[in-house]
């Protein structure tokens, strides 16, 4: 049996390395021995995709031995974590980077025009009989949770979903979501003869930056009320970065061991449904959707159901879930996209892309409102519904990998060099990119108010948005909740005082009275008004927490705080005149580092002066 050194040895006499090489990488040819046959062949493939720099500061044998074979085991990492290996990352990018310098567009060739997709109202008798068809449906669906992201652009430091979705029950976005999908499953399986025998699994994809602290957050609160079994964490792994217009794999600055790597995006999460058996596990289970969705948008579950609805209606292959977009607003546009060769896709165009490819394309003005004062190309909330079969016939064909795209910050015109290591990149809602023109893609357009409130923006950047565009800021993250509960009880009925405006964090917004309930409060329209009677009244100053499933309003009139708890079983009914001190909002400046993070970016605190609380 040949000793480690023997068998490296054996494999350097196949490493074809021809004298540039050599006279390049002498440093590493004198450690060679110290690496074993698979990290010998790992070099190799380094030195043939000219990624020699990466060796030029080996020191002799003997010193940092131990962190030279590190950097195989990272190079092996990510390696293995990549479709097609290092050596097709490194391909792939050097094409991608040498059209981004020729200004290569990606879309040459096509014709953008605006697609068809359903547009509902929210409350009508369209919307009511989605939303009670995407009911049914919702036993059978499967829920993806993207949520690797960090939060840069938000400027905090924890992990996304952990943040307050409101504080006025503080209540986070994970436990939101996974309240909504249990809400969900009770629903639908309440319409099942007899219940059902599964489920509804919820699969959340992380990172590095996000793994250990999202599934300490599920563990301590043991998993919100879903079984440990119902949920599945998926971690995507990091991509190399890239130093130059070659591809050189870019060192990190902290370690000259380590390659430095960021998130790849969130379009891994196709090839890791896919990698991990996921996908074919939930097929094999009988279920029939994919709704994948992000991890700051405390609206959607409102808007999931009917748009569920659509998708059973139209059998669409692939729904994305889309709202009135105002031109510059930065989230892609759904668009359909018809090739001179007689193509055509329907995908959404990323808000950086979308301005010059409609310039281009006999739009003289670019990216801009149309007389309904919003753009006409509907906005992308990044809220997918995949049907199972389809998706799961095409990841066959792909096995999961997105068209990729890189955006590097160049220094100057010249593009010849970056101000920091760019890195490839992939977006989910690319997947129908690679789909036949026969695939079935449609989207559904609902309302921003009932559907779309991302935290995406710190303050500085949030108050810094053309006037008339939102803020995408947890202030407004969390006024849209109040504004969202305040609409949807004024259609079922209840009058609600409107709302005055307040300045936070430099963000003028709508404060309505702050209104939220549990997810099994309410889970469809129809569900909400069967539990309002009567002639039901709320002031702006109040708040009103709705904490169980089996509350009925009727003839409430509200000037203040009522907390009302219900344990499910028997119906509590509340009415009649509450009037106290209530809870009152005061402002919070951001730069107060006595203020906790999550109070500080939304710029407000919430006093609990005097309430009513009702339990039964
Ligand atoms: N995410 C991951 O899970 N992994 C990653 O590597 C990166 C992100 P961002 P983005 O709805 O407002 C998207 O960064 O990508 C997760 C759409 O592209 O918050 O800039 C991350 O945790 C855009 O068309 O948003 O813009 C988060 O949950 C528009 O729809 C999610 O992916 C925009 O979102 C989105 O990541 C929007």
């Amino acid at each position: 049996m040949a000793t480690p050194a023997a068998s490296a040895a054996e494999e350097l006499s196949k490493l074809t390395i021809d004298a540039k090489w050599v006279s390049s990488a002498p440093n590493l040819k004198k450690n060679l021995h110290l690496l074993s046959p698979q990290q010998v062949s790992l070099a190799k493939m380094l030195l043939e995709t000219d990624q020699t720099h990466l060796f030029q500061h080996w020191p002799e044998p003997g010193t940092d031995d131990g962190e030279k074979r590190a950097f195989f085991d990272q190079i092996s990492r990510l390696n293995d974590s990549y479709p097609g290996g290092l050596i097709t990352y490194i391909k792939t990018a050097r094409e991608l980077l040498a059209d981004s310098k020729a200004g290569k567009n990606p879309f040459d060739g096509f014709t953008p025009s605006v697609p068809s997709g359903e547009v509902l109202k929210f409350g009508d008798d369209n919307f009511v009989q989605y939303e009670l068809n995407g009911i049914k449906e919702a036993k059978d669906a499967a829920f993806v949770l993207v949520a690797g992201g960090l939060g840069e652009r938000l400027g905090y430091n924890g992990i996304k979903v952990a943040l307050p979705r409101e504080t006025t029950t503080g209540t986070c976005f994970l436990q939101h979501y996974i309240d909504s999908i249990l809400a969900l499953q009770d629903a639908s399986c309440s319409l099942v003869e007899g219940g059902c025998q599964r489920k509804i699994p919820l699969a959340i994809m992380t990172s590095d930056d996000t793994h250990e602290r999202t599934l300490e957050l599920l563990e301590k609160n043991y998993y919100f009320g879903m079984t440990a079994s119902q949920v599945k964490l998926l971690k995507q792994e990091k991509v190399a970065c890239l130093d130059d217009n070659d591809a050189r794999l870019a060192l990190d600055p902290k370690n000259k061991y380590s390659i430095q790597t960021k998130p790849h995006g969130h379009g891994d999460v196709h090839s890791l449904l896919y990698s991990s058996g996921l996908l074919n596990e939930w097929r094999d289970a009988g279920l029939k959707w994919v709704l994948f969705f992000q991890d700051t948008n405390g609206l959607l579950f409102q808007a999931i159901p009917a748009s569920l609805g659509v998708s059973a209606a139209k059998q669409y292959d692939v729904n994305s879930l889309a709202v009135p977009r105002k031109a510059k607003e930065a989230i892609g546009g759904i668009t359909k996209l018809t090739h001179s060769d007689g193509r055509t896709m329907v995908i959404n165009v990323e808000y950086n892309q979308l301005d010059p490819l409609l310039r281009a394309t006999g739009y003289p003005d670019g990216d801009v409102n149309s007389e309904t004062g919003y753009s006409p190309f509907p906005g992308n909330i990044n809220q997918l519904i995949l049907a199972v079969g389809p998706y799961l016939e095409e990841l066959k064909k792909t096995g999961g990998s997105i068209k990729e795209f890189v955006n590097p910050k160049y220094k100057d015109s010249t593009k010849t060099s970056f101000k920091s290591s760019t890195r490839l990149e992939c977006m989910m809602q690319d997947y129908p990119k690679t789909l036949p023109p026969t695939a079935r893609v449609g989207f559904t357009v609902m309302d921003i108010w009932l559907a779309y409130a991302p935290v995406k923006n710190n303050p500085e950047d949030a108050a810094k948005v053309p006037k008339g565009n939102p803020y995408h800021s947890a202030t407004s993250g969390e006024m849209a909740i109040y504004r969202a509960s305040s609409l949807i009880l004024r259609k079922a009925g209840v009058k609600i005082d409107d709302p005055i405006t307040e300045v936070f964090n430099g963000q003028e917004v709508e404060v309505w009275p702050r209104i939220t309930w549990k997810p099994k409060w309410g889970v469809s329209f129809t569900d909400i008004t069967s539990k309002i009677k009567g002639n039901n009244s709320i002031s702006q100053k109040s708040t009103l927490v709705i904490n169980g499933s089996k509350v009925v309003l009727e003839d409430l009139s509200l000037n203040g705080t009522l907390v009302i708890n219900s344990n499910d079983v028997a119906e509590v009914k509340v009415g009649g005149v509450v009037e106290n001190k209530g809870w009152t909002l005061e402002k919070v400046d951001y730069k107060d580092t006595s203020a906790p993070e999550e109070i500080r970016i939304r710029g407000f605190k919430i006093n609990r002066i005097e309430q009513l609380e009702k339990t039964n």
